[in-house]
């Protein structure tokens, strides 16, 4: 109810851009006291906002906090599903970990859990993702699809479309998609894709896909490890990118995309994803678990499962791997 109040409060300002808003028409809107309205104030003073109190005038907000808060996410957002149930927490381990825990608990589909930074990020393998306060978007999104767990995957590819088309939107930037969940910026990593889920033999009770960009950093603020390999949105197009706008626009693409893939299927996802994806007709090395495999990447299957022809002409079906261009 008090985060209603104050979510039409900063609807109210936001609407009003430099204006002032006085606090007489604040008091009528919202059939609260002056000193209520006051209190609704401070309570976003506390989140962050700055706003400046001027007499006979009103208020209006100078600053919005660098945040990724509930508020500035639910903020005119027009989806019907997806990011319309956020979870926002400063700091957690990991977004997977309570996404699994809340989709466990019975999560609504669209669910959203966000955090300003993560203390143990995990990638694909147990691998380590950096995810440093206030700079990136570290979230989680839980789905409920009516699909055979075979084809989760597809749901990878498909989440990596949504991804380079709101990037694409929010900063007129193009990135590329790496099979299968990388998305680079002048080939260094910009986006990292983790699906995971909670399924029976055959069927899906929820699939958790975490994404991990980095918006804001700069190259000092990379792990040394991951300097020569990762970027940033800032750092390839040289200003600050608002990190809720570009949540919100995942939100939109994503709850589009789904839509079309739960009713017709995995065809035109497939067309897009080929559209944007660098690796296929080249000469790369897929690293899986069992064996080092190289040849020409010859595209995706309906299932998301890449082709790849040898130099004797097999084609190997590989569902999972690390890809890199060959240098031969
Ligand atoms: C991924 O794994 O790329 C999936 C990353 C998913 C992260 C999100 S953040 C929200 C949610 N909560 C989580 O705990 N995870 C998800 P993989 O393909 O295995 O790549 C991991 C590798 O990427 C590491 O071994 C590093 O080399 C590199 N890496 C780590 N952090 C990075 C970063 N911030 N930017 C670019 N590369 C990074």
């Amino acid at each position: 109810m008090q985060s209603d109040i104050r979510r039409t409060l900063l609807e109210m300002f936001t609407n009003a851009e430099d204006n002032y808003v006085s606090g007489q028409h604040i008091s009528d809107l919202l059939g609260c006291s002056r000193t209520a309205v006051w209190k609704h104030i401070e309570d976003l003073r506390k989140e962050g906002y700055e706003l400046e109190a001027v007499r006979k005038k009103g208020y209006r907000i100078v600053k919005k906090p660098n945040k990724v808060s509930t508020n500035e996410l639910l903020l005119g957002l027009q989806t019907k599903k997806i990011g319309q149930h956020i979870h926002y927490e400063e700091s957690v381990d990991s977004t997977q970990k309570i996404a699994h825990r809340m989709a466990q608990e019975g999560a609504e589909e669209g669910t959203i859990i966000v955090a300003e930074e993560q203390t143990a990020g995990r990638g694909r393998l147990d691998r380590k993702w950096y995810s440093p306060k206030y700079t990136g978007v570290w979230m989680s999104i839980i789905l409920r699809p009516n699909i055979p767990p075979q084809q989760a995957p597809q749901l990878t590819l498909l989440t990596a479309v949504a991804v380079v088309q709101a990037i694409q939107e929010v900063t007129g930037l193009s990135p590329d998609i790496k099979w299968p969940n990388d998305i680079l910026l002048n080939g260094k990593k910009i986006v990292g894709i983790l699906t995971e889920m909670q399924a029976d033999f055959d069927r899906i009770h929820s699939v958790i896909i975490g994404i991990g960009m980095n918006v804001n950093q700069q190259l000092e603020h990379f792990d040394k490890q991951i300097q020569q390999i990762a970027t940033s949105l800032s750092i390839e197009k040289e200003e600050e990118i608002n990190r809720a706008a570009l949540m919100q626009a995942i939100f939109l693409k994503l709850e589009a995309l789904y839509e079309e893939y739960l009713t017709n299927g995995f065809r035109l996802i497939k067309l897009l994803w080929e559209a944007h994806a660098v690796s296929i007709g080249k000469r790369i090395v897929a690293r899986t678990l069992k064996a080092n495999i190289e040849g020409i990447a010859k595209g995706i299957t309906e299932d998301g499962t890449l082709l790849l022809e040898d130099d004797e002409g097999v084609i190997h079906s590989i569902h999972s791997a690390d890809i890199e261009l060959s240098s031969k």
